[in-house]
This record gives C-alpha cells, structure tokens and sequence, in this order.
C-alpha cells in the first residue's frame, strides 16, 4: 500500500480536473487574445472557469480575480505593489505580519525592509493563532497593509480573519490574506469577511501545479507585477494559460460543492488518526482540531527525530512531511514549533500529516499501524528517549503546549 498523507504540499490533480483540461492542449490550443477561431473558440471555457473560482470563494461582481503562475506570485505581487502604490508613491512606511507566514511572505517581507519598509512580524499563541487584538495595537497611521495568512501550511490552524479584516476596514488599512491552506478546504466566503486581497493555488484543492490566483476586492488599482502584452486587462500580462485555469476552475468547483461534508468525512478519518497517535506515550499535536483545517496534524513525538521518523514512514511507503515541503531539505528546527514556544530539540521532533478527500479508511488503519511501529523502533535507538522515564499518552510537554 502506498499512502500520500502530505496533502498541504500538493495534492494529486482529480481525474475529472485532468479530462477537463485535456483537449486544452492539442485540441483547443489557440491564444484566448487572437480574433481568429482558434482563439475565441476558448473563451466560453475561460469564462465559465472564472465563474467557477468566484463562487468557490463567494466573490461578487465589482471584484476581480487574475490568474497568476502560483501563490507565490500572488504574495509577490501584493506586497511589492503595495509597496510601491503606498509607500513609494504614499506617506506609508510599515506592513504588519506574522511569525509564521509561508517563506513567500516572509521573504518578501525581508526584501522590502532592505528597501526601508518596516516590518512586524506579530507572534502567535500556543495554539499558534494570532491574536486579533495583537493586530489592533500594532496598526499605525504609516501602516499600509496586514499580511496574515488565513489557515497555516504546518499546523491547519486557522487564524481570526473575520475579526482581523473589522479591524482593517475599521483602520482604514488594506488587508491581505495568504488563503492558500483555507480555499478548497474550508468555507471562504467573501461576502462574509473584509479582506483586500487573498493569495490561492490550484495545486493545493486537487488542481494543477503552476496556476493560482489574486483576489482584489472592488478590483481596486494595484500597480502589475508583470508587464507586458496587457493580458487580464493590464493586470498579469503574458499569454493565459489556458489549460490550467480551466483546470482550476473544475478543482474549485469540485472541492468546495458540499464543502461541510467533505470537511466532515476527511475530519473524521483525521480524528481517528490523531487519536490513535495519542495513544503513545510522550506525544502531542499543536492546537486545539475545532479551529484547525479538518485535514491536518502537526504530532511531536519526543525522542523521535522528524527527519528520521519520515525516513521510516517512507520506507513504509508513507508520503508525510517535517513541515513545508519548501524547507524541508534544510534540517532545521520547525520554525512555527519555534514560534509557539517549542525548545529547539523539541521543534525537531514535528511531523506534518496532512488528509485529502482521496484518503481511506484503509490507508488510515495502515499508517496507524506502521506510525506505531516506526516509533517504537525509532525510540529503541534514540539516545536522549532512553535517559526519561515516558509519561502516559498525549500529554502537554513541559513547554506548555497543548493537544
Ligand atoms: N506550501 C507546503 O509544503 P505555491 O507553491 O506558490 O503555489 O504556494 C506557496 C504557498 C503559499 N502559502 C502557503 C500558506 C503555502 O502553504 C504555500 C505552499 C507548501 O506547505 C509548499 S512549501
């Protein structure tokens, strides 16, 4: 048996996802921008695929949304053009942020305090939630934006982004939301929340990789990242790429129709894994599961070394990971286990488990059976496990987090 429980990174593109895109590529493959037949034969599929992503995430008609390659991109474009359109050409000078963005914001966060931005980076709680509060005190009349991501890629916490986006809308600060872990998991209406902007990606809700997309409330101005052809009327030049917003469109539209009950078969199987988990000794998960993405676990199990532990599930043909699939050749401690209080040998015990709607029953009862193994065996040979007498199953460790 093989099992893929690391869904957060990426996720197999659903079959019906494939055969919609299939004739867009050597069938239909004409340029959407010629007037011939070859172009404009595409556009009804184009249309109908950007009505699929406004009412995957609710959005109404006086929005815009604009494909981009990647979330990546879409953080990119946020942050730089806010830069440019406030702070450069505005009387702004400060983004608020968090610990424990993905390295798309953070890094771009990085670069444009060496262009004399400055930056908070707000901590989280144990649970690894920010606090709206926090948000509140750290907004300034120089403060251009709030750049918090809206559920995380390493614990499926989901952050107060309906209490936040008052907050901005209240202080008349824009406001960005990284979506990327909450669209197509769980319900994101946009008639709902204030928010500027949100960043998502195909490849996270069983679409194809190297497609995503930009929210802009009231299609407001915002200055392009690329320019060029004037493709999305000015906003993202270069050619569309045809295929995969057709792929797009379909993902959506499959992973958020019953989206509740969707969320409820994937959150029960997740339950009964976690739990099963808990039952070793010496084991936690981070954060409370009502307020987590119902796919994702994060469990430290001490003594047990992540990369060794993925080193084991791999060799039982289990898929999981330490944490982002982006940081994950580095070694390093989990830096949201850092974040919320763990101590440096404790953050690199974490593993990533992450659920998809294609998950069984089956795949679940192996994992828990080659999980318990692997720990047992792993434990046998660490060192550090071997000096502590194990306290019972699922306990808080002494850092204070909680299961
Ligand atoms: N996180 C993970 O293993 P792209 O790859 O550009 O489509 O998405 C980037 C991205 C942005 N924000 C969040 C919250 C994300 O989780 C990701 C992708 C993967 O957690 C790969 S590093």
């Amino acid at each position: 048996m093989q099992v893929y429980l690391d869904n957060n990174a990426t996720t197999m593109t659903d079959p019906q996802v494939v055969e919609a895109m299939l004739p867009y590529f050597s069938e239909k493959y004409g340029n959407p921008s010629s007037i011939h037949k070859f172009g404009s034969s595409v556009h009804p599929a184009i249309m109908k695929a950007i009505d699929q992503v406004y009412k995957g995430i609710n959005a109404s008609d006086n929005d815009d949304i604009v494909f981009t390659s990647c979330a990546t991109e879409s953080n990119n474009w946020v942050l730089q053009s806010v830069f440019t359109d406030h702070i450069v050409n505005g009387d702004k000078n400060h983004i608020v942020t968090t610990e424990v963005e993905h390295p798309s914001v953070l890094a771009t966060c990085r670069f444009l305090e060496e262009q004399g931005v400055k930056v908070t980076y707000l901590p989280v709680n144990d649970q690894g939630v920010v606090e709206a509060h926090s948000v509140k005190s750290f907004i300034t009349d120089k403060t251009a934006l709030v750049s918090i991501m809206w559920a995380s890629n390493e614990t499926g916490m989901i952050n107060p982004i309906k209490e936040i986006g008052e907050i901005c809308k209240e202080k008349g600060v824009l406001f960005h939301s990284d979506a990327v872990q909450a669209v197509g998991k769980i319900p994101v209406d946009l008639q709902d929340v204030h928010v500027d902007f949100i960043s998502f990606s195909a490849h996270k809700f069983h679409g194809p990789k190297g497609v995503g997309a930009l929210y802009i409330k009231d299609s407001q101005a915002l200055t392009p990242l690329l320019h060029g052809g004037d493709q999305m009327g000015g906003r993202r030049s270069g050619t569309l790429n045809v295929p995969y917003i057709i792929g797009m469109g379909k993902a959506i539209e499959l992973a958020t129709t019953n989206i509740e009950e969707k969320m409820a078969s994937i959150r029960a199987k997740r339950d009964r894994l976690e739990d099963a988990l808990l039952e070793l000794s010496d084991t936690f998960t981070v954060g409370n599961r009502e307020n987590r993405t119902p796919n994702t676990i994060l469990i430290s199990i001490k003594g047990v070394e992540g990369e060794g532990m993925l080193w084991d599930l791999n060799n039982g043909q289990i898929g999981a990971s330490t944490g982002s699939a982006c940081a994950s050749e580095d070694l390093e401690a989990n830096t949201v286990m850092l974040a919320i209080g763990a101590d440096n040998e404790l953050a690199h015990t974490g593993i990533r488990l992450s659920l998809s709607r294609f998950t069984t029953d089956e795949e679940i009862d192996y994992t828990i059976a080659h999980f318990k193994d692997a720990v047992a065996r792993l434990r046998n040979i660490s060192s550090s496990f071997a000096k502590q007498a194990p306290t019972k199953g699922g306990e808080a460790l002494e850092c204070d987090l909680h299961h």
